[in-house]
């Protein structure tokens, strides 16, 4: 599969270079079909939505998001549920959460977080099961943890975890073992390990590996045999590397591979 994909790519380029079409930010959308969405840019559309299945004939404008040489600029692809979903500008509403069944019919502003031109630039887009979850900002609550599954109705904000209109910044979203764990702060722990599984009840901070509201930065996540890798700092290890399975007794230190207080890191 993997060595498909790559022909595919060097196939689309090579369209590319002939028709002034520039790719990027390519995502197989429905694998059954071997359908790929992506980036395109051209003079005419501006970088909209394409999609390829390897052939000339077969590579087509989905949709002109933003109508004309505006561009759309759709970035960072996640499938769930046969959807393909991305930010996007339509000119009209900011960047919002988009959706697409790779069909112009089928591809649409999701919902409108920001109201009005205002964007709330939806960002760390992950897949959660049906769902997908990213950060957002709809002008009120800072940018916050939303999911969605593809209707504005089912379009939240789960948690306003740094309560007010200061945002928590979540990120790193990586899916283990059925949740979502990211980096988030509350104003309370500073920026720690949280979980979701796309319900409040199911959001809540793992575990405040630096105590009280020192930063622990948990960052370059890798998940491996159902666990998280990545590495965190607090004030008796320096920067190390840490494991969890999203719970409290399942995250610790792997090892202090740079004894004492300085990090291996
Ligand atoms: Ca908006
Ligand atoms: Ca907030
Ligand atoms: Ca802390």
């Amino acid at each position: 599969m993997r060595r498909f994909l790559l022909m595919l790519f060097i196939s689309i380029s090579a369209i590319g270079v002939a028709s002034g079409l520039h790719v990027s930010q390519g995502k197989t959308l429905k694998t059954s079909f071997l359908t790929s969405c992506f980036r395109g840019h051209s003079a005419a559309w501006g970088q909209e939505l394409w999609r390829s299945d390897g052939s000339p004939e077969g590579t087509t404008l989905i949709r002109d998001i933003n109508p004309g040489s505006g561009s759309g600029q759709p970035y960072q692809f996640r499938q769930a549920d046969e959807q393909l979903y991305f930010g996007a500008d339509d000119g009209r509403h900011g960047f919002e959460l988009w959706r697409s069944d790779g069909t112009a019919s089928g591809t649409s502003m999701v919902a409108d977080i920001n109201p009005g031109a205002g964007g709330s630039f939806p960002a760390g887009i992950a897949t959660l099961g049906k769902k997908v979850c990213f950060g957002a900002d709809d002008g009120n609550s800072g940018r916050e943890l939303w999911c969605s599954e593809g209707t504005g109705n089912d379009t939240r904000m789960v948690m306003d975890i740094n309560t007010g209109p200061k945002g928590s910044n979540p990120r790193y979203f990586t899916e283990v073992e059925g949740v979502l764990l990211f980096e988030a702060d509350d104003n309370i722990h500073g920026r720690e390990l949280w979980r979701t599984d796309g319900t409040p009840e199911g959001t809540m901070i793992v575990y405040d590996i630096n105590p009280g509201s020192d930063n622990s930065w948990p960052s370059n996540y890798t998940k491996t045999n159902g666990l998280l890798l990545f590495r965190a700092t607090d004030a008796q290890h320096g920067r190390e590397l840490w494991r969890s399975d999203g719970t409290p007794e399942g995250t610790y230190m792997v090892k202090d591979v740079n004894k004492g207080v300085s990090g291996a890191f």
